[in-house]
């Protein structure tokens, strides 16, 4: 059976989309506890620039100044029943690291057993020769809190030790509408399960609405963490949830303040020049066949992705 036709297999009884739990989760720590100590050099993140959660990866690699600590790679955003693989093309290449042609070879090198997804963002230990985790929650937070000996000068606290608490909080609602929400939808088996995903996702976008309409960022008065994971899912709304996973009640820009918020975030250094729409549109449209068979690739939407956003006022 080919990995895209698993998807369908991926529900649960009622139809609902359900996340695979196999991850490989060692963390890399500043005092080298985990045996994966944060050496510099030492360790090499995999992304597609067309994953939500390998996104958020890349954005935190890149505003705390850690590209010359973790280097990185990208694959090809079409994948097929083998999975993710390396291949030139504008934006990827053949791997660097060990000249692997697929990154499942990265997995079963790490566990000849692995039966799980073949999933990024992943990190590769260059001394065990094997991934240290390919868990994404814990990826951004290894670098905002294990790595901090080299941020760069002025690196921003993404994740400070007082607002954890309420970073976690919202994140957790987040993800569960809104950045898996969408995942919820799109491959939802059954008329009741979609319907019920798209629900929650849009009481969760007016409620971030809402929070937003008084704050510039969604916690503490700084951009944090949440504003991060939040944002890989807000600037591939309109692009590919909208159409691809049915997520169509509304689109992002007739959300006033989410789409103020997005903007601001677009245009700040180290994220728009993150987002890349051609591997993101053409990894969705192009690798769930199941969803869109004919692998079109829309032509839109046109959005302004630079218009002012007027953020700068709220507190
Ligand atoms: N590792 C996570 C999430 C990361 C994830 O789903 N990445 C997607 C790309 S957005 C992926 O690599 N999928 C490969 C596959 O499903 O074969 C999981 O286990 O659910």
């Amino acid at each position: 059976m080919s990995l895209n036709a698993q998807f369908p297999a991926e529900t649960s009884a009622d139809g609902a989309f359900v996340r695979q739990n196999y991850s490989i989760r060692d963390r890399i720590t500043a005092d080298g506890s985990s045996g994966f100590p944060a050496v510099p050099g030492r360790y090499h993140l995999y992304v597609s620039l067309a994953c939500p959660w390998a996104h958020r990866a890349i954005i935190v690699r890149g505003l705390l100044g850690l590209e010359p600590v973790v280097s990185m790679s990208v694959v090809d955003p079409i994948r097929d029943e083998r999975g993710w693989a390396f291949r030139e093309g504008r934006g990827h290449g053949p791997d660097p690291i060990c000249g692997f042609q697929f990154l499942s070879e990265a997995y079963l090198r790490t566990d000849s057993s692995f039966a799980g997804r073949y999933t990024v963002p992943c990190i590769w230990d260059r001394v065990t020769g094997r991934l240290v985790t390919n868990n994404y929650p814990d990826i951004t937070i290894d670098f905002e809190t294990q790595l901090t000996a080299f941020h760069k000068p002025g690196a921003p606290d993404l994740y400070p030790e007082r607002l954890q608490p309420d970073i976690d909080a919202v994140n957790a609602v987040i993800y569960e509408d809104v950045n898996n929400g969408v995942y919820k939808a799109g491959f939802a088996a059954s008329q009741t399960a979609y319907e019920s995903a798209v629900d929650a996702l849009f009481r969760r976008l007016d409620w971030v609405e809402a929070r937003l309409s008084s704050q510039r960022y969604l916690v503490g008065g700084q951009l944090t963490e949440a504003d991060i994971r939040l944002f890989t899912t807000l600037v591939r709304f309109d692009a590919v949830y909208f159409g691809h996973f049915k997520c169509n009640l509304r689109r992002i820009v007739d959300y006033p303040n989410l789409w103020g918020y997005a903007r601001d975030l677009f245009q700040r250094p180290g994220f728009g020049e993150t987002v890349d729409f051609d591997h993101i549109k053409r990894h969705y449209y192009m690798t769930h066949d199941h969803i869109n068979p004919t692998r079109i690739v829309p032509m839109g939407p046109i959005v302004d992705w630079l218009a002012p956003h007027d953020r700068a006022r709220l507190p």
